[in-house]
């Protein structure tokens, strides 16, 4: 058992609310209870800027792979009316411009402590308020927390045996060095091949002197599209604001597209090709899986169709048979969708190789060296495009304590669980955006209901006798099975992925999202906030009140 290393509370800073992260979801949060309130708010943040994981991800090629115009906040009309975005799919820099021009405008600064971890988060059993210590030894003190700690932002770096004996650089995508990198000269080796993978190869693939691609499973993906964002489309939106956002709320994915409503049994085979051809054209991940056809992650042979798709165009488009062939996945097309600017063409460059770490795992390292089976790679730098402890990641790297002592960590040990992914009991005063099992959704949107909905308790919870709100453990439980209900009826539950927990070694699989669609997940938390707050429990000077009555 830790030792109680807490100052007296009289002796710590009294804050109403402490926010962990200056991410979309912090930002939003801080503007909502500081200014809409009244209260006196801090985000700590361990980065020395505003952003988020859009401060961190600033490797070759990052981008919004969301268009621009559903991945900004839509709350500050004025703010939308006035920023423009110059692509359909915006650069890093230009989301982190956009987080710093929303510090900025709502003059947040002040009441951010930027390049300050925040390492332990403990409940006080006797004041009803948190006590939160940062690296620099600080206490503060506040009755409510709210994290923003983002689900994609702990690295994952994989064991690879012998790593300790490469002589070259390595960088993981998440922690890209501040300073421009000449490629031209490198021997440029990536490992990975997810949305981040697929973004980093496309761009380096023409920059390096040579890449080599360590493909371990190969990913569905289909063409982005990118390009200017024509400003009809956006007056369009302008005209039709509070409906289109609305319908984006209200929508299961919230990414701005018409989800398709056809079954694939419904229509000919013919019409399934004219339909896969548009959205291939059409461009857009999300949108290929959800605006095609409306079950594709749940109907096996709908899968399968928009597998041998995907399968034949990459043929298409890769000249090398033998590349063609490794980069043709035959799983389920059941992962985070995909889309990319270009990523099969790269593989069609004289400099762009593959080394088939499926089949021939690397074994050794010597110097520059790397080594398989297959053969030896030169490489100078090695990019871990490996993803994230993701979803919990950056939870348990906190010491969270709630009621009587219990850790967060322990809670959390088989997966996480809170109720609407929001609030996990014995836990009170404490909500997490975007938290799991949340709903699974492009963010911007979904971040800025769920601030919403935690300012508007908060301010009833102060507005009231009441001094804490919690989860109760009957409704997380009863939540938590109905998000495992509706993943198990999805295809996404049967691969090994971040989002199941499984890409990382020994890591628990667990469900970590609400998969009913955001529109239901709405529906679902208003009716029980609307029915005085059910599958919460209200604790405070009024419970005192009965009980002494
Ligand atoms: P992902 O989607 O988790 O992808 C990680 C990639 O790294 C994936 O291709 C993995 O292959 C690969 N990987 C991990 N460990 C290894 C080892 N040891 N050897 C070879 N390959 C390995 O992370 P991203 O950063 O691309 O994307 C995460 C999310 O961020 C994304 O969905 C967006 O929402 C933003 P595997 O498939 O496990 O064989």
């Amino acid at each position: 058992m830790t030792e109680d290393t807490r100052p007296p509370e009289s002796q710590m800073e009294q804050l109403d609310a402490v926010i962990l992260g200056a991410g979309f979801a912090g930002l939003c949060q801080l503007r909502k209870l500081r200014d809409d309130l009244g209260l006196k708010a801090r985000i700590y943040d361990k980065a020395g800027g505003v952003g988020g994981t859009w401060y961190w991800n600033r490797y070759p090629g990052a981008r919004s792979d969301t268009e621009s115009f559903v991945y900004e906040y839509s709350f500050d009309r004025q703010l939308y009316e006035d920023w423009r975005w110059s692509d359909r799919y915006p650069r890093q820099p230009e989301i982190l411009r956009y987080l710093e021009h929303c510090a900025d405008r709502w003059n947040l600064h002040p009441d951010i402590t930027l390049n300050t971890t925040v390492e332990k988060v403990w409940w006080n059993d006797d004041s009803n308020r948190w006590n939160v210590q940062t690296d620099k030894g600080d206490w503060v003190s506040a009755r409510w927390v709210v994290n923003g700690l983002g689900l994609l932002s702990a690295p994952y770096t994989p064991d690879i045996p012998g790593i300790e004996k490469f002589e070259g650089r390595l960088i993981h995508t998440s922690r890209w060095p501040d300073e421009d990198i000449d490629f031209s000269d490198k021997r440029v080796g990536v490992i990975g091949v997810g949305s981040t993978g697929v973004q980093v190869i496309s761009e380096l693939g023409p920059k390096a002197k040579d890449l080599t691609v360590f493909l371990r499973r190969p990913q569905y993906s289909v063409p982005a599209r990118h390009g200017p964002l024509p400003e009809t489309e956006v007056q369009a939106i302008l005209d039709d604001y509070d409906n289109y956002f609305e319908g984006v709320r209200k929508s299961a994915t919230c990414f701005g597209f018409e989800e398709s409503a056809t079954s694939f049994e419904d229509v000919s085979p013919e019409e399934r090709e004219r339909i896969f051809e548009k959205g291939w054209e059409k461009g857009g991940g999300f949108a290929f899986m959800f605006g095609t056809f409306n079950d594709i992650a749940v109907n096996e042979d709908a899968n399968r169709a928009a597998q041998d798709f995907i399968r034949k165009k990459i043929g298409q488009i890769v000249t090398d048979p033998a590349k063609a062939a490794l980069l043709q996945p035959d799983d389920w097309y059941a992962r985070r969708p995909l889309c990319d600017p270009g990523y099969f063409e790269t593989f069609n460059r004289d400099n762009v190789r593959i080394a088939n770490v499926k089949d021939h795992p690397i074994r050794d390292f010597d110097g520059k060296t790397i080594i398989t089976d297959e053969g030896e790679f030169e490489i100078d730098i090695l990019i871990f495009a490996t993803g994230f402890d993701s979803v919990t990641g950056n939870h348990v790297r906190i010491d969270f304590r709630g009621r009587d002592g219990i850790k967060l960590r322990d809670v959390w040990a088989d997966g996480p669980r809170a109720y609407f992914g929001l609030c996990v009991p014995g836990f009170p005063n404490m909500f997490s955006i975007y938290g799991p099992p949340g709903p699974f959704t492009n963010q911007p949107p979904a971040i800025e209901w769920q601030c919403q909905w935690v300012a508007e308790t908060i301010a009833y919870v102060n507005g009231s006798t009441f001094t804490t709100i919690e989860a109760t453990p009957e409704a997380e439980e009863a939540y938590l099975n109905e998000c495992i209900e509706i993943a198990e009826s999805t295809l996404f539950a049967k691969l090994d992925w971040w989002v199941m927990g499984t890409n990382i070694p020994g890591k628990p699989r667990a469900v970590s999202f609400y998969m009913g669609g955001m529109g239901n997940y709405i529906d679902k938390l208003e009716a029980a906030t609307a029915n005085d707050y059910e599958g919460f429990a209200l604790a405070g000077e009024q419970q005192r009140a009965l009980q002494d009555a």
